[in-house]
């Protein structure tokens, strides 16, 4: 039993889950079923992984009042695997950030309301969002709406799978 234990996530139903991310190194897992109707079950995967290992190249640091934000060679195809991160520090902290984005919006569709194959990822502060966090993770080709995020802080990152590549994504942020 894990000291201190809280409960991260609660999954059922049919559905391909995203991955997620927790801040500690140890990690318990129940699985309850009643009385009644049997279904297959599940399966995951996990990996141990080290806070830092997305290498500092692909961590653009940005401290700005405004800018854009957009995926590699957008508006053309990305490319497979990738894992870019942007941290924007605004340099005035009191205020929030408003995200507004290109009216061309193209990753991968996901399954449901998951983005198990490419996905964009926003969330408040300056590190590796876990699942405590506040975070809006997109996919498929709709333009999301415009977004504000209650911090003058916020994480960015933009992951992509093997196969299936769309046009990317591209916003403006400011203050
Ligand atoms: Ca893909």
């Amino acid at each position: 039993m894990i000291n201190h234990m809280c409960v991260l996530k609660v999954f059922c139903g049919f559905e391909v889950f995203p991955s997620f991310h927790t801040n500690s190194s140890q990690l318990q897992v129940t699985f309850t079923s009643d009385g009644s109707v049997t279904y297959r079950g599940f399966s995951f995967t996990w990996t141990a992984i080290n806070e830092s290992s997305i290498p500092e190249s692909r961590v653009t640091h940005i401290h700005a009042e405004s800018g854009t934000i957009s995926s590699t060679k957008f508006p053309s195809t990305y490319d497979r695997f990738l894992e870019e991160v942007w941290i924007v520090r605004s340099p005035n902290p009191d205020m929030a950030i408003a995200i507004e984005f290109d009216r061309l919006f193209d990753l991968e569709d996901g399954v449901g309301s998951s983005c198990p194959y490419d996905s964009l990822t926003i969330s408040e502060g300056t590190s590796r969002p876990s699942a405590y966090n506040e975070q809006l993770q997109l996919c498929n080709t709709t333009r999301p709406s415009t977004h504000f995020i209650r911090n003058s802080d916020m994480y960015v990152s933009f992951k992509t799978d093997k196969s299936i590549n769309g046009l990317g994504f591209s916003f403006n942020f400011f203050l």
